[in-house]
């Protein structure tokens, strides 16, 4: 049976919702241990957590600093984040954002500021691969464009090449999936542009074995091959197995990455944005796209950054 394409602006939804409920959701069980679908599932549905923490915190702001200045402005950007994390700094953020932010107020430039942080060998950590889909929206899809412009993004707070390589990484692959649909997705073809974008050799392997284990019956190998880590290079391969190895089910996608445990909330944060790019609003639960906090705010920036030219 023919069905019918998912619209442009119910993608943008899916990508800015779906980052908003995988974090939420994912939220309880950060810092857990791996765990079954069925058992996930079961907590999903007995006590659903709908406030989202530090990743889709950051992704608003990102998005709402896009918009404000009519795309990428670092100095923005930086004092941006930061003032939002004074209003809300119980959103569990990581120990790098907030030194940066005390530096960019202090009057260090916000170039400056993260290569100072773990030894001068700036962040590795996931913060700039979290927030970084709205970007795919700014941008219109475009590849090259896109990745240039998470990289700025990333550069706020992680200046490590892994740091900025995973947001690079996850923008492309939600710029790719906006344009996709998922009867006829073809994951290898997502996964050899994305190594384009994959100048070391660990994002290199990450990406392969993706490929790798979507060709296998069972999922149970992803988390032990692929890390939930809070490294971008532990949770970025990860998040893109998810949304790929359910390609016709937001709930799957997300429980899944969730399954994981480690950095559930973060994992499913990048699987629920990449899946809600591909599947559109309408495929996320109604429950959690009705009860996620902010849901009203997520899709009027999600319209707003469709129509702002192209970044
Ligand atoms: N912070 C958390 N979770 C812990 C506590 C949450 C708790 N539930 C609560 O409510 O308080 N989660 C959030 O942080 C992650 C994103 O982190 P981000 O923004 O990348 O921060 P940071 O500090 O730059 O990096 C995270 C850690 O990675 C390690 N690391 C990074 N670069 C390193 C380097 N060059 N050398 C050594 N270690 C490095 C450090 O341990 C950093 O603290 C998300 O999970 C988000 O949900
Ligand atoms: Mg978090
Ligand atoms: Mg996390």
């Amino acid at each position: 049976m023919q069905h019918a394409p998912v619209p442009a602006p119910s993608r943008a939804r899916g990508l800015m919702l779906g980052a908003a409920i995988g974090d939420a959701l994912g939220a309880p069980f950060e810092g857990g241990p791996s765990a079954s679908t069925g058992h996930v599932a079961a907590e999903l549905d007995r006590r659903p957590n709908y406030r989202f923490t530090d990743d889709a915190h950051m992704l608003i702001g990102l998005a709402e600093s896009l918009l404000a200045r009519g795309g990428f402005d670092g100095d923005h950007m930086a004092h941006h984040f930061a003032r939002r994390y004074d209003a809300e700094p119980w959103r569990g953020y990581g120990s790098g954002p907030p030194q940066i932010f005390r530096m960019v107020q202090s009057g260090t430039p916000w170039d400056q500021a993260p290569a100072s942080l773990f030894g001068g060998s700036g962040s590795f950590g996931n913060g700039g691969a979290m927030r970084v889909a709205p970007v795919a929206i700014a941008t219109g899809g475009d590849p090259a464009t896109t990745a240039d412009l998470a990289a700025w993004t990333a550069r706020i707070t992680h200046t490590h090449p892994l740091g900025v390589e995973g947001a690079v990484i996850q923008a492309v692959a939600a710029a790719f999936l906006l344009h996709e649909d998922s009867a006829t997705l073809d994951p290898a073809r997502l996964l050899r542009d994305l190594q384009g974008h994959a100048y070391d050799e660990t994002f290199r392997a990450k990406l392969a074995a993706v490929e790798e284990l979507l060709q296998e019956a069972a999922d149970a190998r992803a988390g032990a091959v692929l890390g939930n880590g809070i490294a971008a290079h532990e949770s970025v391969p990860a998040a893109i197995y998810a949304a790929l190895r359910h390609p016709g089910s937001f709930q799957d996608a997300v429980t899944f990455a969730i399954s994981l445990g480690g950095d559930a909330d973060t994992i499913a944060c990048m699987a629920g944005a990449l899946s809600g790019a591909l599947l559109g609003e309408d495929a996320i639960p109604p429950a959690w796209r009705d009860n996620v906090e902010d849901a009203e705010h997520l899709r009027s920036l999600a319209e707003r950054l469709g129509q702002l030219p192209a970044a």
